[in-house]
């Protein structure tokens, strides 16, 4: 059987998302899924629909692109008839982890270690499988690179940054690349809308606001929702970024694409209107052996939301690492190294 199973930790937008759109693969099975108090685990395969409408209205309905489990004590998957509440859920699926080809973990990064750390006691429990996180932050990157032996050992295959950006569109940026022998440039620009707004979209929301000017991580994390929604008003429900943080830039460069200071991501978030405020794009510079100066362009469709272009690749990559990791391919991948098949 080529069938792949598949575990996602978390229940936020980019879980619940990811379980949703496994349903178009039938290779795709997704046999656990946990959030903070409740974990659901089928060997034959989960109720995708059942753990969804049960867990419908306790979490947040982000629209897929940042990992935030916003469950509330004593709801989320423990209302599934398919789960049981836990107070050590992670434990729990690294305990099935045997019959568990890859994990997709879809956690907020607590602290700025969390997710190496969840990946470190998938090791220690001997898992040889897939892990795929969907981080955008630089410096864990690094922090994976330094367990790369540990993974190598026990037959990890490590994917960091699988979503859109870093994910999809790095991916892109390299292929786009090809046409030339040297890289000036690498600009990718993004247009997601989210008529939603808000409150329905917190974990994406904060993650974006942490990069405006005058902005972080700790301080958005200690931020009430007012303050945040004060942001947005103040902005008109539009916020436009420029030069984000996003590991874009060093996943290329330790793909060998290009200088990370040659990266640059930013984007506009409509969070007044569910259309695309501007076409997403990812724009590359670069000369050819022959001479010429040319910029090759891989633009999305308008009609694509951020959902499908972060969960499908997020299942794209999952795959591909699956396929690495049954070649005897281990250690730690960035986007730019991989060619998602969802
Ligand atoms: O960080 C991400 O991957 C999501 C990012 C932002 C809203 N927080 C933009 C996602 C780009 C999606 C591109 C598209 O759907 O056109």
């Amino acid at each position: 059987m080529n069938d792949i199973t598949f575990a996602v930790l978390g229940t936020g937008g980019i879980g619940r998302r990811t379980l949703d759109v496994s349903k178009h693969r039938d290779d795709l099975v997704p046999v656990a899924a946990c959030d903070r108090d409740g974990v659901a685990i089928d060997h034959d395969g989960l109720d995708v629909d059942e753990l969804l409408a049960a867990t419908e209205g306790n979490v947040a309905s982000d629209g897929g692109a940042s990992a935030v489990g916003e469950a509330s004590e004593g709801t989320g998957v423990a209302a599934s008839r398919q789960a049981v509440p836990t107070d050590t859920p992670i434990d729990d699926v690294v305990a099935e982890s045997d019959a568990i080809d890859a994990v997709l973990i879809a956690l907020p990064n607590l602290e700025h270690d969390f997710i190496p750390r969840v990946a470190d006691r998938f090791v220690a429990a001997d898992y040889s499988g897939v892990l795929v996180d969907v981080l955008k932050r630089s410096r864990v990157i690094g922090m994976l690179d330094d367990r790369a032996d540990a993974f190598e050992d026990r037959g990890v295959t490590f994917v960091c940054g699988a979503g859109a950006t870093p994910g999809f569109l790095t991916g892109a940026a390299a292929l786009a690349a090809q046409s030339f022998v040297e890289v000036e440039e690498v600009e990718i620009w993004w247009g997601v809308g989210l008529e939603s707004g808000y409150r329905d979209n917190r974990g994406t929301v904060r993650e974006d606001v942490a990069h405006l000017d005058g902005y972080d991580v700790e301080t958005v994390r200690g931020m009430s929702d007012d303050e945040i929604e004060a942001i947005v008003d103040e902005h008109d429900g539009v916020l436009e970024f420029h030069d984000m943080a996003h590991a874009d830039d060093v996943l290329l460069e330790r793909a060998g694409i290009c200088d990370a200071e040659d990266v640059t991501v930013g984007g506009v978030l409509d969070l007044t209107s569910d259309e695309k405020p501007t076409t997403t794009t990812v724009r590359v510079t670069g000369t050819t052996f022959d001479g010429a100066r040319g910029t090759n362009v891989f633009r999305l469709d308008d009609a694509t939301s951020m959902a499908a272009n972060v969960n499908g690749p997020a299942l794209g990559y999952l795959k591909a690492a699956v396929g690495r990791n049954r070649a005897g391919e281990y250690g730690v991948f960035g986007p730019a190294e991989l060619m998602p098949g969802f």
